[in-house]
């Protein structure tokens, strides 16, 4: 018996706007000026934002902190792309997405402050909880979308996930199942080139994480994670398909994390100085601010005054935050078992009797 061919796969690349912020008019999605000034202006928050909670953390007022710099676009793409009623599942690198899905600033200081208080987001947002179990949210999110597609409700979920959670069987298992039940999830994976010090070749030797889905039998696309229009262009046609029933798509946003892991990393230790330099040619902001220069809806003057708008709502949220008064110390022991264990029993009593 001869051998045939019984299944093959190709992996399209989608890339819209190049590093000096000129754009392919064909592929450009139809935004107004107005929504790309505000998705610019969610991006340059996020990017002011880091720099503010890494000095507080440095100052020991709130404890370790995440940054995303150079992942804007990932973040920020998806939520413009999104209705506000479909529902977002994080990971733990994804502040930038929650602010820009309107979440306060105080939720995110409450909870690198170690007050489980900033984890309750409001179900207006709908924002699930931080995830630090690597790849965990995946479940989560491909279960909701199951229950959306049994109440035949038009919504979807999306899930952030980094290059590294592919290796968690979780995600993998998450992704098997939206795929036989075909759920209206968005599979967003940020590749970002490093699972804190691994890098992408250590973490797989396939030449895409889009192709993965292939495996589940739905489809996966790659897209220059840098490139705004891009990931938004990749989101809406996926949010498209998956509310008309076709299921879920895996897009995979080649990006780079300009920052280190945490504020308990040194990439330094790591990553050549010179691949940064060069992934800080392709930041995200620089190439949408050159767009907007282009077409005369930006100028220096407007970044300065945005820019102070910005660093003024960080501030107010950080006072803001200064004066919510600290959780009860029994706190601690409330959100972790729903029937709490005898020795933890008998240290809440302890600290209660002081
Ligand atoms: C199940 C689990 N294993 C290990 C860790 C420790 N850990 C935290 S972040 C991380 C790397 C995650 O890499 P990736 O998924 O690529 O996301 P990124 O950090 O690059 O955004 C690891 C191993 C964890 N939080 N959870």
């Amino acid at each position: 018996m001869p051998e045939k061919t019984i299944a093959s796969f190709s992996i399209r690349k989608l890339s819209i706007m190049d590093e000096k912020g000129h754009v392919d008019e064909k592929l450009l999605p139809r935004l107004s000026h107005d929504t790309i000034l505000k998705m610019y202006k969610s991006m340059v928050l996020g990017r002011l934002l880091d720099p503010k909670l890494l000095a507080m953390q440095r100052q020991g007022r709130i404890s370790t902190y995440i940054e995303a710099r150079g992942q804007e676009a990932c973040q920020v793409g998806p939520i413009f792309a999104l209705k506000k009623s479909d529902m977002i599942f994080p990971a733990f690198r994804e502040t930038i997405a929650m602010i820009t899905r309107g979440v306060p600033i105080e939720n995110v200081l409450l909870y690198y402050g170690g007050d489980e208080r900033g984890n309750k987001i409001p179900r207006r947002y709908a924002f699930f909880p931080v995830s630090i179990p690597v790849g965990s949210q995946s479940t989560h999110a491909v279960g909701y979308a199951y229950a959306l597609k049994l109440h035949k409700k038009p919504n979807v979920s999306l899930t952030y996930f980094g290059d590294g959670a592919t290796s968690e069987g979780e995600c993998m298992e998450a992704m098997n199942f939206a795929g036989v039940w075909k759920t209206p999830t968005i599979f967003l994976c940020q590749n970002n080139q490093y699972a804190i010090s691994t890098k992408h070749n250590q973490q797989t030797a396939a030449e895409t994480y889009a192709q993965k889905a292939i495996a589940f039998g739905f489809e996966g696309i790659q897209v220059d994670g840098n490139d705004i229009f891009a990931v938004y262009k990749a989101v809406a046609l996926a949010a498209k398909k998956a509310r008309a029933g076709e299921g879920p798509t895996l897009i995979e946003c080649f990006t780079y994390r300009l920052c280190d892991h945490t504020t308990s990393d040194d990439a330094k230790k790591y990553r050549d100085p010179k691949e940064v330099q060069e992934w800080e040619k392709k930041d995200p902001i620089t190439r949408l601010r050159l767009f907007m220069e282009r077409h005369k809806i930006w100028d220096k003057i407007k970044e300065g005054k945005l820019r102070k708008i910005c660093e003024k709502e960080i501030d107010a949220a950080i006072k803001r935050w200064e004066k919510i008064p600290h959780p009860d110390i029994s706190d601690m022991f409330t959100h972790t078992y729903a029937s709490m264990p005898t020795e933890l029993q008998e240290q809440l009593e302890e600290i209660s009797h002081d």
